[in-house]
């Protein structure tokens, strides 16, 4: 279990960042990715990327589970729902926040930061920061597009942290 078993705990518990696709193995891990519909195309294509890491980690299509939400302020209650049904491992809340779109950019982007970070420890199961916070359209299409798809990383670190939590429960 963890905290009891081989290497050290901040070895194995090592960002997602620095882990190859080939040393997690999803088979087993389910996933919930929950995304909003503000921003469309833009975290469309982060899910996309999202999706692709889980394939790259043996996650099996019927162990993902995908809905929407109108916009990042409802990803935490989503997040929570999801979590509280215990039939996921690991949620990714893809959005994209855009600052010359709102005036309350920074009040929207605090709360569901800290929303899905109280999630995440009050239902013990992990819960993937997934959204953009950009300055303007142009930073949320590098972020989104080819190797620099932000969208791969969350995949990868929703894999890592359901193994984490399967061996935690
Ligand atoms: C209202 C709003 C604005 C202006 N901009 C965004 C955005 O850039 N990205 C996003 O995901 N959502 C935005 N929203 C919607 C809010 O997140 C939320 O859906 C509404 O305030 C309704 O609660």
């Amino acid at each position: 279990t963890y905290g009891s078993s081989r290497g050290a705990p901040a070895t194995r518990m090592m960002a997602a960042e620095g882990v190859t696709f080939g040393e997690l193995d999803g088979t087993d891990v389910r996933v919930g990715i929950i995304s909003t519909r503000w921003n469309e195309e833009i975290v469309n294509r982060l899910t996309d990327g999202v999706k692709e890491s889980l394939k790259e980690c043996n996650v099996t299509e019927s162990n993902i589970f995908e809905t929407k939400v109108p916009g990042a302020f409802e990803l935490p209650l989503a997040a929570r729902f999801l979590s509280l049904s215990q039939t996921v491992d690991a949620v990714v809340c893809v959005g994209c926040l855009i600052k010359g779109d709102t005036m309350h950019f920074e009040y929207i982007a605090e709360s569901t930061c800290k929303g899905l970070m109280d999630v995440s420890i009050q239902t013990s199961t992990p819960v993937v920061l997934g959204v953009l916070t950009c300055t303007e359209e142009e930073q949320a299409i590098k972020r989104s597009t080819g190797d620099n798809n932000h969208g791969v990383d969350w995949g990868k670190t929703a894999v890592e942290m359901g193994l984490l939590r399967m061996s935690a429960t």
